[in-house]
């Protein structure tokens, strides 16, 4: 067995090398090694130098998150920091990959530094909720000033080498095209010029800007939505300034330790590790996908431009099918805008755009052009006869093998698949909108979908770098048949007496990207619309469906596009603000009911909106819509804007409780019982006191349904 931490020496240089795949996380077993490793260095009389490096893909990735809220276990990762930062002989680390968290702050302990041009290095934690707890906050300002220092580990987001180096935060860039050449060269100059040791932590104090400190706390104290770890983080970065580096690292540490006992770090944490674990299913374990190099789009409106940009960005062909000139004509500008967009905002070059288009691209009018293609999405207007037209040609067109998906939001996929003569090769790939930014793939499994075609969905999803998650046939699937749930609800609280921009405020401060109101402005009011006519006829007559909402479409009001919705939308018109005219349409809805309004406080409109959601995701899961509750919790968080430090409606019906979460559902049923029906599996949970996170592990062959 390979040792997670071995050293070798040669010519007075030793090589201790981190190899703990994937990434390197210092576990305790890293930690442990390199602590040996450093002590053995530093009792070798002949070794002069050692360099640091991780085997593999990277260097250390940070600490390990799946020993994340165990005891932690000695020797500590600041200990193991101090250590190297201590040893009597120099230490060179050399990054690759990325030094992220933990590895950076590994890396700020060693001596010097030096970068592969394509490292990354960054300080993560505060997106898992915490902050760095391992000297990060200490150390880096020293190295590259507090101004710096905070925005890298306030934000989180890395930054490159060329960076690293101007900021002084590595000593150079090596060109030696593998770590250990590139330490080795790198220690061979030092030990030569009897290079020293050079603590980072013994540099002076940075030197503290009030106005920089002042800009941050107000930038961070909005940006943060609820969040406490930014805001924590730029105190303990502040306190480098002030504080001897003992105190200041104390400071950090038990900063650290209170955030990693926080709601926020298991919400945050919960996000990060099922994001990886939706694909894995045992239902495609082992099953090898098809080949996909060319797709077809059909469609080329707002969401075909979108996949196809998607596509063309990762390096697929693609041909995309208009029914005409015209089409293809509109087609071809809304795929422009979208690609002169990625080059305004420097995400392409504009002779990387041009190649692309000209190699990798066509248009047509004519199906048979979809002859080679290994995949098509079809994304045209959502009516059955419309899908039904396209699904027969692709039958026609396409060669067999072929998978053929469409991307509806919440039409039968099952009975999409009857138009053609293979049913096994069609799935719905639902994308949002816009596709070529939103990470989010519903990869929608038909009854009769062949395991190799669900596999090929989730690998399309890996080259698109989409975070793909399985659904089943359902009216809109998991995200959208629960947000039709919430959003109903939404409008029930309007009824009875809240107004659209209080419950839009009470949401925004829990911590949502944006207020349900505010979201049906920016999606078009006339979807909303479109739906409650699509279900009217097979509507319960118990069900309270607001009229104020038809209302404003009947004025033709559909939110931004129309410059006027629940908010106005002129240019002119400062951001949110409502439209004067809702909130007597709201009245004329209450009056007609007989209802007398009554106030609402943020608290029971947030606890309301919570338990329609968590109340549908329980049944979307119960049903086997959604393979398991984490599969929820990723796409209500990358698709509709649910609060990431909440981990997702059923993460967080587990932090509430699920007891708790029953008793508010079936209280709200008192006055509504038809909308309030209680999911079985909420009440399944709640009478053997379990927990939605029980059900995150599957068996292979097993579903919950
Ligand atoms: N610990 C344990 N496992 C990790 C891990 C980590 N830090 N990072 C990644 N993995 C696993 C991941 O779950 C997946 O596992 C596999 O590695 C590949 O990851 C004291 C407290 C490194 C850029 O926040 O950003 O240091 O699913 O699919 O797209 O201050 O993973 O295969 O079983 O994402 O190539 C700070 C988080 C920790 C880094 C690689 N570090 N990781 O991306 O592959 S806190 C982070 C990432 C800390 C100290 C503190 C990315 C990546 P599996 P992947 P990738």
């Amino acid at each position: 067995m390979t040792q997670v931490v071995s050293s070798e020496t040669r010519d007075g240089i030793a090589v201790i090398c981190i190899d703990n795949p994937p990434v390197n996380a210092a576990s305790f077993a890293v930690r442990k090694g390199l602590v040996e490793q450093i002590e053995a260095f530093e009792a070798d009389t002949l070794a002069k130098v050692a360099v640091l490096i991780g085997a593999g893909r990277t260097f250390v990735a940070g600490a390990d998150i799946r020993e994340f809220g165990k005891p932690p276990e000695a020797p500590i990762l600041p200990d193991v920091v101090s250590r190297i930062e201590n040893c009597a002989k120099p230490v060179v680390a050399v990054i690759h990959g990325t030094a992220f968290g933990g590895g950076l702050e590994l890396a700020l302990g060693a001596h010097y530094r030096i970068a592969l041009p394509n490292a990354q290095i960054g300080l993560p934690e505060v997106k898992l909720g915490i902050i760095p707890g391992a000297g990060g906050t200490q150390r880096l300002p020293r190295l590259a000033g507090i101004e710096a220092a905070l925005d890298i580990a306030t934000s989180g987001a890395p930054i490159g080498s060329g960076k690293a180096l101007a900021l002084g935060i590595v000593d150079t860039i090596s060109d030696e095209g593998d770590p250990k050449a590139a330490g080795l060269k790198f220690a061979k100059e030092l030990a030569a010029t009897g290079g020293s040791i050079r603590p980072t932590g013994g540099l002076p104090a940075p030197k503290l800007d009030s106005a920089v400190a002042e800009r941050f706390r107000h930038k961070l104290s909005k940006s943060a939505r609820g969040q406490i770890a930014p805001l924590r983080c730029l105190d303990a970065v502040l306190a480098s300034a002030t504080l001897p580096i003992e105190d200041g690292l104390k400071q950090e540490r038990d900063i650290f330790i209170e955030l990693m006992n926080s709601p926020q770090r298991e919400g945050l944490i919960h996000a990060f590790l099922s994001e990886r674990q939706v694909a894995k299913l045992p239902e495609i374990e082992g099953i090898t996908p098809r080949k996909i190099a060319k797709i077809g789009v059909v469609g080329g409106g707002t969401m075909g431009c979108g996949i196809a940009v998607s596509a063309l960005l990762n390096g697929l062909h693609v041909t995309l099918i208009e029914r005409d000139e015209d089409g293809v004509s509109r087609a071809r500008i809304g795929l422009e805008r979208i690609l002169g967009g990625s080059v305004t905002r420097g995400k392409l070059t504009a002779d990387k755009r041009d190649a692309m288009l000209e190699k990798q691209f066509a248009y047509s009018t004519d199906y048979s052009a979809l002859g080679q293609a290994d995949l098509v999405v079809e994304a045209v207007f959502e009516s059955m006869e419309v899908k039904k037209e396209v699904f027969e040609q692709l039958d026609q067109h396409c060669r067999p093998g072929a998978i053929l998906a469409s991307n509806t939001s919440y039409l039968d996929v099952n009975e999409i698949a009857q138009f053609t003569s293979r049913p096994g090769d069609v799935l719905g790939l639902h994308f949002f909108s816009p596709a070529h930014i939103m990470k989010l793939l519903e990869v929608v499994v038909a009854d009769k979908t062949a395991p190799d075609v669900v596999a090929t969905g989730f690998a399309l999803a890996k080259t698109l770098r989409k975070i793909p998650v399985r659904a089943g046939v359902c009216d809109g699937f998991i995200g959208n048949r629960i947000l039709n749930t919430y959003r109903t609800h939404a409008d029930h609280m309007v009824l009875d007496g809240a107004d659209p921009y209080q419950i839009d405020r009470a949401l925004v401060a829990a911590g949502f990207a944006m207020g349900p109101f505010a979201v049906s402005d920016l999606a078009g009011l006339d979807i909303g619309w479109a739906t409650r006519q699509r279900l009217a006829p097979t509507r319960d007559p118990r069900e309270r469906i607001a009229k104020f909402a038809d209302a404003m479409c009947e004025q033709g009001w559909f939110g931004a596009k129309t410059g006027r919705g629940f908010y106005l939308h002129g240019t002119d018109t400062p951001r949110g603000t409502p439209n004067p005219e809702v909130l007597p349409l709201i009245d004329a809805d209450r009056a007609e009911r007989g209802i007398t309004p009554r106030a609402f406080a943020d608290e029971e409109i947030v606890n309301r909106y919570m338990a329609a959601m968590v109340n549908e995701a329980a049944k979307v899961v119960g049903e086997g819509i959604a393979l398991r509750p984490l599969d929820v919790d990723v796409v209500l968080l990358n698709g509709y804007g649910f609060p990431r430090h909440l981990g997702g409606p059923l993460h967080y019906a587990d932090q509430i409780g699920v007891k708790v979460m029953l008793e508010r559902v079936e209280s709200y049923a008192t006055e509504d019982a038809y909308f309030w029906t209680p999911a079985p599996l909420l009440q399944e949970l709640a009478d053997e006191g379990g927990k939605f996170a029980d059900l995150n592990t599957l068996e292979k062959g097993t579903s919950h349904a």
